[in-house]
């Protein structure tokens, strides 16, 4: 018998990984999609000599490569990219040891937790430890094993050492597996220790061959099923809340058939607007703390409430207080069992399109009472009206409110514009507020709320939809925070947009900090008087000049009239262009309909807190377990 040598190909660890890389696909509805469509670096000892060497010979065609200035924006970038292609395609990010490895850590908890795939690629110490301790190196007395990256193990979906060439076939296996995971995906992180990047291995050719990862949708099981549709048959207040799910599952189509079938209402997570269109006679808008008055009414009375895909965060439920019917119980349609199972619900594990589309059909001929339709009907017609108030600017030479920057920017968007936010004040008036006109047009990254994910995203987005015009709302803080990546936008010309709205400090903590009796302490940026508190005099920082000093195209907008017309021209512009705004100050957003649970102290020599505390003892009252 004669064997035939398999043929190997001899490569390092690091030319290995990236050919590898470069042959995995998904596919979903017959669209085939390549996994790892780029790489983000930035390059020091740990990955300068190995896989910077080897995304230098695999060249732009086999892995397009992109520069990045903060790793952690890296990691936002990448996000930015899956979540416009509903998490059909990725993006890999390789760093040095050290620093560059645990700049990753916010990155990563933010893709895990949004449930967005990136691979983490950090370099690491030496496998052969021939060179300890070796700049950057973390010693730990006594766990040699121990580096740096294991900061990564908790906020990573998968995680694994390189520390023989021969363990990357099996462990690169698994990072694919759970990066096109519908149900696991997030941060994947493949550590690798630097002389092992650059080591020689004869590699077996199949391990280079094309792949391509059916991402499922797998179908409810009938039981649960049968069991859903009578609870939806028996409800009298059905009350669906739509998450991020249903926009990773490109459901919107399907949940709006179900929708137009039974006349349930749906009202959305931060993730989850935009499953309906806003003007949708059934799109409530947003639920929970940052809710709309009908949503929150009616999430009071619901009997059953239908959760599609969301994670039910405490600004979703209110802290536990929200769903108040004593009869209410809940049904929750979820990819992952884990989420599926919250609330006590009935479950049905399933993917979103397949789960709503199965419902449809069984619901056949089923349809809530017209009474309750006409009431939530009126509840939209009512909040539209809070909408426009808070949108509406009539004097043109007034400084303009922080709604009204989002009303100008109503006025000059388009059915596809991506709007993305993450933190401040903003998210919650968007999410009280904005008409979302098409399922990818509302992006905010609300399971982190990272300060700094906008303008990076923003980046991500456009290369993932380009000529798509994006808009980065950023703070003055949160400008402050990351404002790095506004370098990469210009040098990849890509004409991200940014709203910048200077309030001089945290308008959003300061509030949170008055409510829970804290007194605005250290939220506004101001000089330091004379009794040593930060309540002196604004400082005299330019955000714009300093934007421009990065590349961008700046306009000064001092009023309603020039904002609209800087929007207009920020639009219509082909270079990044930031629109600089100074907001006035006095609240315009309407309040919120629900609590938040931010425990104020128990003891305090301050009236501030004192009061506060009375007003938070009221509303733990009112929490429920639901079981
Ligand atoms: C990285 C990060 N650090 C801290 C926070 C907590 N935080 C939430 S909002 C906020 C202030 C945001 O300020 P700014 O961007 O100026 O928006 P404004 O509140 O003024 O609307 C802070 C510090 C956060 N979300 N992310
Ligand atoms: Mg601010």
């Amino acid at each position: 018998m004669s064997h035939s040598t398999p043929s190997v190909r001899r490569l390092t660890v690091a030319q290995a990984l990236v050919r590898f890389l470069s042959a995995q696909y998904t596919e979903r509805d017959g669209v085939r999609r390549r996994l790892i469509a780029g790489t983000w670096g930035i390059f020091g000892h740990g990955n300068v000599a190995g896989l910077g060497q080897a995304l230098l010979e695999a060249g732009e065609d086999t892995m397009p490569f992109h520069q990045g200035r903060n790793e952690q924006a890296m990691v936002h970038a990448a996000v930015g990219y899956a979540r416009q292609l509903n998490r059909l395609s990725a993006q890999a990010v390789t760093t040095s040891i050290g620093p560059g490895a645990t700049n990753l850590v916010t990155g990563a908890a933010l893709a895990t937790i949004n449930r967005l795939p990136v691979l983490l690629l950090p370099g690491d110490y030496f496998a052969t430890r021939a060179a300890d301790p070796l700049l950057q190196q973390l010693e730990h007395p006594s766990e040699a094993d121990v580096s740096v990256n294991d900061t990564l193990r908790p906020v990573s979906r998968y995680f694994d050492r390189i520390t023989r060439p021969e363990m990357l076939i099996p462990s690169a296996l698994n990072a694919v597996r759970v990066l096109t995971d519908p149900a696991e995906t997030g941060a994947v992180t493949l550590a690798l220790p630097q002389d092992v990047q650059a080591e020689a291995f004869d590699w077996p050719e199949e391990f280079f061959a094309e792949r391509v990862w059916p991402v499922r949708r797998p179908a409810p099981d009938p039981l649960e099923l049968a069991e859903a549709v009578r609870a939806i048959r028996a409800a009298e207040r059905p009350l669906i809340v739509a998450g991020g799910g249903v926009h990773h599952s490109e459901a919107e189509e399907a949940l709006e058939a179900l929708v137009d079938a039974t006349g349930i209402p749906v009202a959305s997570t931060q993730a989850g607007k935009g499953s309906l269109r806003h003007d949708h006679p059934a799109d409530l808008g947003g639920i929970g703390h940052t809710g709309t008055a009908v949503c929150d009414d009616l999430a009071r009375t619901a009997d059953l409430v239908i959760g599609v895909g969301t994670r039910y965060s405490d600004f979703t439920t209110a802290s536990g207080t929200l769903f108040q019917n004593p009869d209410v119980r809940f049904l929750n349609l979820n990819i992952t069992a884990f989420d599926a199972h919250k609330l006590a619900a009935r479950t049905l594990v399933a993917d979103a399109r397949t789960g709503l589309t199965a419902l449809a059909r069984e619901l056949d001929g089923h349809r809530v009472d017209k009474a309750y339709e006409a009431e939530y009907r009126a509840g939209k017609e009512r909040w539209e009206r809070v909408v426009e108030a808070a949108f509406r600017a009539d004097d043109d030479s007034a400084v303009p409110t922080q709604t009204q920057v989002l009303g100008a920017l109503d006025a000059v968007v388009g059915d596809d514009d991506v709007v993305i936010n993450a933190a401040g004040s903003l998210p919650g008036d968007l999410h009280k507020l904005w008409r979302a006109r098409s399922p990818r047009q509302y992006h905010l990254e609300y399971g982190y709320s990272c300060m700094g994910y906008e303008i990076p995203a923003g980046i991500g987005v456009q290369q993932a939809a380009p000529g798509t015009p994006v808009w980065s709302l950023v703070g003055d803080g949160t400008y402050l925070m990351m404002p790095t990546e506004i370098v990469t936008a210009v040098q990849e010309g890509l004409p991200v947009n940014l709203v910048l709205l200077q309030n001089h400090g945290y308008a959003s903590i300061g509030g949170l900090s008055e409510e829970t009796g804290g007194e605005r302490f250290g939220t506004a940026y101001r000089y330091r008087a004379a009794d040593g508190t930060f309540t002196g005099a604004p400082l005299p920082v330019d955000l714009a000049a300093n934007a421009a000093s990065l590349g961008m195209d700046v306009l000064r907008a001092k009023t309603v009239g020039e904002l609209r017309a800087a929007l207009a021209e920020a639009r219509a512009s082909d270079r990044p262009t930031c629109v600089y705004v100074e907001t006035d100050p006095a609240p315009s957003a309407p309040p919120a309909e629900a609590w938040w649970d931010v425990p104020v102290a128990e003891v305090a020599s301050r009236d501030a807190a004192v009061r506060a505390r009375e007003r938070y003892d009221r509303h733990t009252a009112a929490r429920r377990r639901h079981l």
